[in-house]
């Protein structure tokens, strides 16, 4: 079957209402894909509603960085991608899509639940030097177990597939918001190999200056190292997102996620996704504003630095 013949769930909105991608520097996508999730399917709906909740968004200028990204960005749509084969073919048509979208942008996907991110990270390191990357982990799960409930992969096993495929450099790999309960082997895992986890439980009540340690922690770890930045929606207290598979209370505000966001946003990033934005067990709309914000602000950040030529 031909790529082009996949059409399940491609939006007609775009980011920000930005214009269809051409040449601009930024690109937006949506990786529509929720095949392989522990409990509530859904989040191949993320991309559409992370969309619509980002209209809101697209005459602002960023109080912190002082742009919008809308003349510098893109929508590429979503990916068109098989819905019923297996996970390993599914990811080679979402690593090949991003290959080609990251060749010539700034990308940041919509996903889709976190399995896509493997995909991604392959197609960042390729097309980065193939030196592993600096990764942070925004997530209430740690997503280390290395088997999904007796199967090789899922949505809970890509931080431990791309440390094992040498994606990610396990020093450069820190996770923000764990709290899933999970063997200690799994909830440990990054910080056995080197790198660290700020669980959200050490950062409950912390905000403001409070989470100036961190942001210096993360800052000297990653350096001028090429980073991803993979953000769950989960990580978020189901009290700021309840619309996601697997909520965990006890989780991060948004306002902590945003002081992370706009602390770090000089470092060297060359891509984002948000992942597992489920829209069918969202209220209000908290959860698509949540991670239309978020990419907003990373957005905002990164137009910023290229604007200051840094
Ligand atoms: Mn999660």
């Amino acid at each position: 079957m031909a790529m082009g013949q996949f059409a399940f769930a491609n939006n007609t909105n775009r980011f920000l209402a930005c214009a269809p991608l051409a040449g601009q520097p930024f690109a937006v996508a949506g990786v529509p894909y929720d095949g392989v999730v522990t409990n509530r399917p859904g989040a191949r709906f993320g991309p559409q509603a992370i969309r619509s909740a980002s209209l809101m968004l697209c005459d602002g200028i960023h109080p912190v960085f002082d742009v919008s990204p809308l003349e510098h960005l893109g929508d590429a749509l979503d990916m068109r991608l098989p819905n019923a084969s297996p996970l390993p073919e599914v990811r080679r048509h979402i690593e090949a899509q991003a290959t080609a979208l990251m060749a010539k942008h700034h990308c940041v996907f919509l996903g889709g639940d976190h399995s896509v991110t493997l995909s991604l990270l392959r197609a960042a390191k390729a097309r980065h030097g193939g030196e592993p990357l600096a990764l942070l982990h925004f997530d209430a799960h740690c997503d280390t177990w290395s088997d999904h409930f007796g199967e090789p992969s899922g949505h809970g096993t890509w931080t431990y597939e791309a440390l094992q495929e040498g994606l990610v450099s396990p020093a450069h790999t820190v996770q923000v918001g764990i709290r899933s309960s999970g063997e200690r082997a799994a909830r440990e895992y990054v910080a056995d190999q080197g790198g660290q986890i700020f669980t959200a439980r050490a950062l409950r009540g912390l905000d403001g200056a409070g989470l100036q340690g961190a942001i210096d922690a993360i800052r000297a770890r990653f350096g001028q190292r090429p980073a991803y930045l993979t953000l769950d929606i989960d990580c978020l207290d189901p009290a700021f997102a309840p619309g996601t598979g697997t909520p965990e209370p006890g989780g991060m505000t948004s306002s902590q996620v945003l002081t992370l966001l706009e602390g770090l946003a000089d470092l060297n990033w060359i891509g984002m996704d948000c992942v597992e934005v489920a829209p069918v067990y969202d209220h209000a709309e908290l959860t698509s504003n949540a991670a239309a914000t978020f990419v907003w602000t990373y957005l905002s950040g990164q137009v910023a630095k290229r604007l200051r030529g840094a």
